[in-house]
């Protein structure tokens, strides 16, 4: 798994433009095989979550987490003991963790180990603000961590879609 993190994105960020760039970054030009994941919320921050929430991708693809939210801070970290967490990714997947992603700002993973990938967001994963992504067809998938760890935040093991959801719909909010 490699991590990248575009510089191009920052580069058009710092030169501003609001209209402009928004409209480029919606325009999927260059995306290939990149999924988005965007990471959003109300204006008052009083709900936070990704979108779509739980994802189907194949091996090789290119997760890209934007942040489309206005007005709040957002990070993509996967549970595994690199960030401090119980594992939740497969045996031999590396870990990530996009520090903290201003409003515009993106992180991409790209993903070659099949399996059930889990993560949160740093300051709203109490907010029950997680994900699941499932990279490889159902017979590459191990089964689904527990769902009563109990050093994850209720709101976290709830807000993760189950895998029989994700599989049949692909991408789910
Ligand atoms: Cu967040």
């Amino acid at each position: 798994m490699t991590k990248v993190f575009d510089p191009r994105r920052r580069t058009l960020l710092s030169a501003g433009g609001g209209l402009l760039l928004a409209t480029a970054l919606w325009h999927p030009a260059h995306a290939g095989d990149e999924v988005e994941i965007a990471m959003a919320g109300t204006a008052n921050g009083s709900h936070v979550w990704f979108r779509p929430r739980g994802l189907l991708i194949q091996p090789g693809q290119t997760v890209r987490w934007v942040n489309r939210d206005t007005g709040n801070v957002h990070t993509t970290t996967s549970y595994d003991p690199g960030n401090k967490k119980p594992r939740r990714i497969p045996a031999g997947a590396q870990g990530w963790h996009s520090d903290y992603l201003m409003p515009g700002e993106s992180f991409a993973v790209t993903f070659t180990v099949p399996g059930v990938y889990d993560y949160f967001c740093l300051p709203h994963e109490h907010a029950g603000m997680v994900g699941r992504i499932i990279v490889g067809a159902a017979e590459a998938t191990p089964p689904p961590y527990a769902d009563t760890d109990a050093q994850l935040p209720p709101a976290a093991l709830q807000g993760l879609p189950g895998v029989a959801d994700i599989l049949k719909s692909k991408a789910m909010d």
